[in-house]
C-alpha cells in the first residue's frame, strides 16, 4: 500500500506514532499509521486509596486502546516498521490479545497476518477479534511458550515480519504509556504495579520512565511492582515453569521472553516481582468491576491484586500510585458470567413482580 494513504491515516490528536515521534525510532519513510491508540483514561481509584493508605491511586486503562488492550501502542509501532521495511505479512504467537492487536494493525495496512494461540486456552472474544480482522488463525497444540518457540521459527525461514515483543519496535511504541503517565500526572509516580507474563510491558514502561528521566522530563522513577499469577510464575521462583497454570490466561507464560528486561526493572527500581493466587486476582477483577466501574479482565486485576496483597495493610501514607489495566473484561465474558454475573431474577411482564424484585434489591 501506498505511504501516501497511510500517511492520511490519523485520527484527531494523534496516535502513538505523532504524539511521541520524537521519542520512537521512526524515520521519513515510516507510514503514521493509527486506529487510536494510546491517549487512555487515568482515573482514581478511592477504594483502593482507603485499602493501602496511599494519598493517590490511578488506574491506567489501557483497556480503552482501539482493539482493548495495551498492545496496540507497540503493535502500532512494529506494524508501520514493517510496512516501511517492504513487508507483506505478520505474524505473532499469542495467549490472544497480541493477536487481536496485529490483526487490526495488519488490516488497516493491507498486510496479511497469522496468528499462533494455544488450542483451547484463549479467551473467545480474543479469538472473534483475530478472525473478524481477516487474520489465520492457527491453535497451536501446546502453550505459549510452545507458540513462541514456533513463532521464531517460522520467521526465521519464511518471508514473515514477527510481532511478538522480542522485536524491539514493540517495546519502543509500549514505552509510551509510562510516558503518558508522567504527562499526566506531572512526574512519575512513587510505585506502579503492571502485570507480567512475557515481560514486554513491565520492560517497557520501565525503558519509559527511565527516558523521561534521564532526559528531566521527570524528577524520579517509581518502584516497579511487577505480578504474576501464582501457577504461572517463573520470575518469582527465578526458573522457567514448564507447564503454567492459571484462570488468566493472558499471562499463563512459562518462560518469558523479557526475562532479562523484567529483572533489570525489579532490580534497578528497587522494586519486587510477586506472584497472587487466582483466587486474589478474581477478587481484585471483581473489586473492580463492582467498586470502581473498571472491567478488565483477569489478567489484568493481577497489578492491584499485587498491590493489596502487598500494601492491603494501609502502609503507602503518602504515596503515589499507579495500576496499569491491560485489557478489557469483555475479552473474556465466559470467565465474567462464571465469577461475576450470577443474580439473575427472572420475572413475567408484570409491573408486580418487577417491582418486588427492586425492593428486594434496594433493601
Ligand atoms: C491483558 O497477547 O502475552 O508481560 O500474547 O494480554 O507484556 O506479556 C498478553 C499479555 C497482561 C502481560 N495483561 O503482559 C499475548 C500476551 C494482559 C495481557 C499481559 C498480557 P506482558
Amino acid at each position: 500500500m501506498a505511504s501516501s494513504t497511510l500517511r492520511s491515516n490519523t485520527w484527531v490528536g494523534g496516535g502513538v506514532l505523532e504524539r511521541y515521534a520524537d521519542w520512537l525510532p521512526l524515520t521519513e519513510s515510516t507510514p503514521c499509521i493509527t486506529l487510536g491508540e494510546g491517549s487512555t483514561p487515568l482515573v482514581r481509584a478511592e477504594s483502593l486509596e482507603r485499602a493501602t493508605g496511599a494519598d493517590e491511586v490511578w488506574l491506567k486503562l489501557e483497556l480503552c486502546n482501539p482493539t482493548g488492550s495495551f498492545k496496540d501502542r507497540g503493535m502500532v509501532v512494529a506494524v508501520a516498521k514493517a510496512v516501511e521495511q517492504g513487508a507483506s505479512a505478520v505474524l505473532c504467537a499469542s495467549t490472544g490479545n497480541t493477536s487481536a492487536s496485529a490483526a487490526a494493525y495488519a488490516a488497516r495496512c493491507g498486510l496479511r497476518a497469522f496468528v499462533l494461540v494455544p488450542e483451547g486456552r484463549i479467551a473467545q472474544g480474543k479469538l472473534a477479534q483475530a478472525a473478524a480482522h481477516g487474520a489465520r488463525v492457527l491453535a497451536v497444540d501446546g502453550n505459549f511458550d510452545d507458540a513462541l518457540r514456533l513463532a521464531q521459527e517460522l520467521t526465521d525461514r519464511l518471508p514473515l515480519a514477527l510481532v511478538n515483543s522480542v522485536n524491539p519496535y514493540r517495546i519502543e511504541g509500549q514505552k509510551t504509556a509510562a510516558m503518558e503517565i508522567v504527562d499526566s500526572l506531572g512526574d512519575a509516580p512513587d510505585l506502579h504495579c503492571i502485570p507480567v507474563g512475557n515481560a514486554g510491558n513491565i520492560t517497557a514502561y520501565w525503558q519509559g520512565y527511565c527516558e523521561y528521566f534521564h532526559a528531566e522530563v521527570s524528577t524520579q522513577r517509581p518502584l516497579m511492582l511487577g505480578v504474576q499469577a501464582e501457577g504461572a510464575a517463573p520470575l518469582v521462583h527465578g526458573r522457567p515453569i514448564a507447564k503454567p497454570e492459571t484462570i488468566a490466561t493472558a499471562i499463563r507464560i512459562g518462560d518469558p521472553a523479557s526475562w532479562d528486561g523484567a529483572i533489570a526493572a525489579r532490580d534497578e527500581s528497587d522494586g519486587a516481582i510477586i506472584a497472587t493466587t487466582d483466587e486474589q486476582i478474581l477478587d481484585a477483577y471483581r473489586m473492580l468491576a463492582d467498586g470502581e466501574g473498571v472491567f478488565c479482565e483477569p489478567a489484568s486485576a493481577a497489578s492491584v491484586a499485587g498491590l493489596l496483597a502487598q500494601h492491603g495493610d494501609g502502609s503507602l501514607s503518602g504515596r503515589q500510585v499507579v495500576c496499569t489495566i491491560t485489557g478489557h473484561g469483555l475479552k473474556d465474558p465466559e470467565r465474567a458470567v462464571q465469577s461475576i454475573a450470577a443474580d439473575v431474577v427472572e420475572i413475567s411482564s408484570e409491573y408486580d413482580q418487577a417491582a418486588a424484585a427492586i425492593e428486594e434489591g434496594l433493601r
